[in-house]
């Protein structure tokens, strides 16, 4: 029998424009210091090709990491959680997935899937997929953007929702802190949050894995000027912007710039702006927040998300925390 999936969206195409519009106005033209995008933008189709390479570097070991944790425990996860239903918010459509969704269904439980993104396209393709590999599962996807539609989620059955791969890193505390509360205030006791974390380590090895030696990140930084160039007729010259990738010490941070080799105005037709920089002015394009493991247990807690049980990989580089409301 075909294999039944449903699509929800909640985010039309124009919204995006009119984000970014909105964002560069503030963010890029206002009058905060540095000048800032949220990562959010890094991800078109090119972006999403050189993350996925950014993935298989040797410098970049948060990938690896989590995945050697989930061989390791997948079947840990899906006892301790209980779950019928996997809500997965962004990817849905990785190997990890499938890690998660196996051990799910080993427990005789697994009913759904909910793969959650805010690529419509790129959704229906990894739903389909996980559908054809999965004809027991009732797949139902959502279009939406995990700041804004948490709400919308489906309810019903008993509900582990996994953020993996560190995403949650790119929100900064207070935006942290929101993304819980509401994610908890939708939850019912006993379901669950799998969340994935980056743990603070050695400096030069959260340098490494940031400012690699083949420039995939350099690229995939400097590719947000094409996003740019291209959706807003802006001019920017991604040549004339260098990469760099330091820890903010201060803040538990790597953040990523875009620093001006020279001065230069850049024409944003589309928002009808000019942006000057400075040689030496910073644009920063993400922030990867690095943890420690009792502090997000901590801001779990204060959302009413109970530590159930974490696991690390041999090196100790990544967690994953499950938590139950
Ligand atoms: C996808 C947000 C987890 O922060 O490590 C990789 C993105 N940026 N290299 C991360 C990223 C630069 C990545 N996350």
């Amino acid at each position: 029998r075909a294999p039944e999936v449903t699509v929800e969206v909640h985010v039309q195409p124009g919204d995006a424009q009119r984000a970014l519009r909105a964002e560069v106005l503030a963010g890029l033209c206002g009058e905060g210091r540095p000048r800032e995008l949220s990562p959010k933008w890094l991800y078109d189709e090119r972006g999403s090709q050189l993350f996925d390479e950014i993935t298989r570097l040797p410098e970049y070991y948060p990938t690896r990491r989590e995945r050697e944790i989930l061989v390791a425990h997948a079947g840990d996860i899906a006892r301790a959680s209980g779950a019928d239903t996997l809500i997965e918010l962004g990817s849905g459509s990785s190997e990890k997935t499938r890690l998660l969704l196996d051990a799910l269904r080993s427990t005789g439980r697994l009913r759904r899937f909910v793969p959650f993104d805010v690529s419509e396209s790129f959704l229906r393709q990894a739903a389909r997929a996980v559908a054809g590999e999965y004809p027991e599962l009732k797949v139902h996807a959502v279009v939406g953007d995990f700041e804004r539609h948490l709400g919308r989620l489906p309810r019903g059955g008993r509900r582990l929702v996994a953020f993996l791969g560190g995403t949650i890193g790119n929100l900064k505390p207070a935006e942290r802190a929101r993304f819980y509360a509401e994610l908890a205030s939708g939850m019912e006791p006993g379901e669950g949050l799998l969340l994935g974390t980056d743990l603070l380590k050695c400096r030069k090895r959260l340098f490494a894995a940031y400012n690699d030696g083949a420039g995939v990140t350099a690229a995939f930084n400097r590719n947000v000027l094409h996003v740019l160039n291209r959706e807003l007729g802006a001019d920017f010259e991604p040549e004339a912007f260098e990469h760099l990738a330091p820890f903010d010490e201060e803040n538990g941070w790597i953040e990523m710039r875009l620093i001006s080799t020279r001065a230069q105005a850049v024409k944003l037709p589309a928002v009808k702006r000019y942006v000057n920089f400075a040689p030496g002015e910073v644009l920063r394009t993400e922030v990867s927040c690095k943890f420690h493991p009792e502090q997000v247990e901590a801001e779990l807690s204060v959302a009413g998300l109970r530590l159930a049980e974490r696991w690390t990989d041999a090196a100790g580089d990544f967690a994953l925390s499950l938590a139950l409301k």
